[in-house]
């Protein structure tokens, strides 16, 4: 136990049924960026992503890829943890629910769903998409164009009937409705929460939680012949990962109740209704808020594999490099929203906010200083008004900052931060230091050094979308301590710090060929 605060970030864990897209990426950045922010704020964070490895969706891609089920799963659980390494996330777990500790974890809940009285055995007759690992009651679904029936999502259905284990999920309407009304941002952003909000008071009925006519899953202790519903194993992960069952393990005492849960938009309903009525009727403590994020679509396209456009994170790093993907990722969208990519926005975002914004900034005041201030950070003299300003308002916004980022507004954050970058510009036009040299070389050093301090700061709290480049800078400055109490009056950078010749740190990116004429 430390005295720090804790939190507990989580993403979805993810289908092994398909390598790593654009959209994996995007929902596990978003996490890191907040994981990372929580850290240099000073917090004991758990950042926790993983693979969902069980299920019919998992079991016939095994079987059509010829390969055993598990050695399949460790195939592609692989690749995730290869875009966890390329992506620079700061995971401190990755958890696979094949792995022992989780089957005993998940069949402990189960055990104490039995004890007290949640589950009963009849038989499920009705419909349900492979493809979502969803049943769907009958008027949910659509006709799709050859008059099959769809799910709203359009996979494909099917009709299964079967011994099965029920979850009395209509026990918690009212409870699950009291907490949306006092369970301040439970559900966020707040369209999503009248959605579940609808979505329960339409009534809910009990859950399959058991299928018998497969076998890739968790075995439901005392039952044989069963394996779980792969929703009820998968959402245990997250209690698993600090230690469940044992409620007096330090990490389950620490990190549980999670502070977020994030997820797309198409997993809510499992986050939103199914996971708090299992944590109420296992008794135990429920997570602060579940995050409902928006879809990526590419170049105004649904992305899917049948289309064949999906978004290769591993190719866009090879093409632009690591941090531009990251930060415009969380720049680009209103986290919540949809979003289109295409690499026209792409290239003149990062080459707007990226190479022109920050990058020349710093570039360039760094380059002034190595050149005529005898390559060290200079002495200032008195500060005037405009010097006062602009550092007291990059102080000022680490608590903008850190509103946004404790409601996920991600681009917000990030529009805060790089504005500092624009008001700097700004502040040496208006100063005009390369003047300074002849006609005044003391204000000259106060304006670098007011700059240098000023960039420092903004590369301080840009660390946490783009660590590896922010690095770079600050090691340029020989800043070594960067967490966020180093933000304001007290901690300026000392005057004599040297500064090598600055290397630039973000390229300039061509337009794509068809957007460039
Ligand atoms: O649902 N845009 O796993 P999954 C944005 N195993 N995000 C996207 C996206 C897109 N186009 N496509 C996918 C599962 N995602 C379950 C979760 S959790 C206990 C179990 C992201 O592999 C988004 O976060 O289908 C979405 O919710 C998730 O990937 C679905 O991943």
């Amino acid at each position: 136990m430390t005295d720090r605060p804790s939190y507990y970030v989580t993403t979805p864990i993810y289908y092994v049924n398909d390598v790593p897209h654009i959209g994996h990426a995007y929902t596990t950045l978003a996490c890191d960026m907040l994981a990372r922010f929580k850290r240099l704020d000073g917090y004991d964070v758990m950042f926790l992503t993983g693979t969902d490895e069980h299920g019919q969706k998992i079991e016939r891609s095994a079987e059509k890829a010829g390969v055993d089920p598990q050695a399949f799963c460790d195939r592609v659980s692989d690749r995730f943890k290869e875009l966890a390494a390329a992506m620079n996330f700061s995971n401190d777990q990755f958890i696979r629910t094949t792995e022992d500790r989780h089957k005993k974890a998940v069949q402990h809940l189960w055990k104490v769903l039995e004890e007290k009285g949640f589950i009963y055995e009849d038989s499920y007759s009705g419909w349900y998409s492979v493809r979502d690992e969803a049943f769907y009651a009958e008027k949910e679904l659509t006709v799709g164009e050859g008059g099959e029936k769809l799910a709203p999502t359009g996979a494909p259905v099917e009709w299964v009937e079967e011994p099965s284990y029920f979850f009395k999920l209509s026990a918690f309407e009212d409870k699950l409705l009291e907490l949306y009304d006092t369970q301040e941002d439970f559900v966020m952003p707040k369209s999503r929460l009248n959605e579940v909000r609808s979505f329960v008071k339409g009534g809910l009925e009990d859950l399959s939680i058991s299928r018998s006519s497969f076998k890739w899953g968790v075995p439901v202790p005392g039952h044989e012949g069963h394996v779980m519903y792969v929703w009820i194993d998968a959402l245990a992960n997250y209690l698993t990962a600090v230690g469940y069952p044992d409620e007096g393990a330090e990490a389950y005492k620490t990190y549980w109740p999670a502070n977020v849960h994030m997820v797309g938009k198409d997993i809510l309903r499992f986050h939103a209704v199914y996971w708090p009525a299992f944590l109420m009727a296992a008794d135990l403590p429920l997570p602060k808020r579940v995050f409902a994020h928006g879809w990526w679509t590419n170049e105004g396209q649904k992305i899917s594999k049948s289309l064949g456009n999906v978004i290769d994170p591993f190719e866009l790093i090879d093409t632009y490099g690591l941090d531009p993907v990251r930060f415009f990722l969380m720049r680009e969208v209103p986290f919540g929203n949809d979003g289109d990519f295409s690499r026209k926005s792409f290239v003149l975002r990062c080459n707007s906010e990226l190479a022109n914004g920050i990058g020349n900034l710093s570039q360039r005041t760094l380059s002034m200083i190595h050149k005529n201030c005898d390559g060290a950070i200079p002495t200032p003299g008195e500060l005037i008004s405009e010097d006062k300003k602009l550092l007291s308002d990059i102080e000022a916004t680490l608590d903008v900052v850190r509103s946004h980022m404790d409601k996920q507004a991600f681009n917000f954050a990030l529009e805060a931060i790089f504005a500092q970058a624009s008001a700097a510009d700004s502040y040496i036009s208006v100063q005009e230091p390369w003047k300074l040299k002849k006609t005044d070389p003391e204000r000259m050093n106060t304006v670098l050094y007011v700059l240098a301090d000023a960039i420092r700061q903004i590369a301080i709290m840009a660390q946490a979308i783009m660590p590896e480049s922010m690095d770079k800078l600050l090691s340029q400055m020989n800043v070594t301590e960067r967490g966020f109490d180093q933000i304001g009056s007290t901690h300026r950078i000392a005057p004599g710090t040297e500064i090598p010749k600055p290397e630039g740190v973000f390229p300039r990116f061509d337009l794509p060929e068809e957007d460039a004429a």
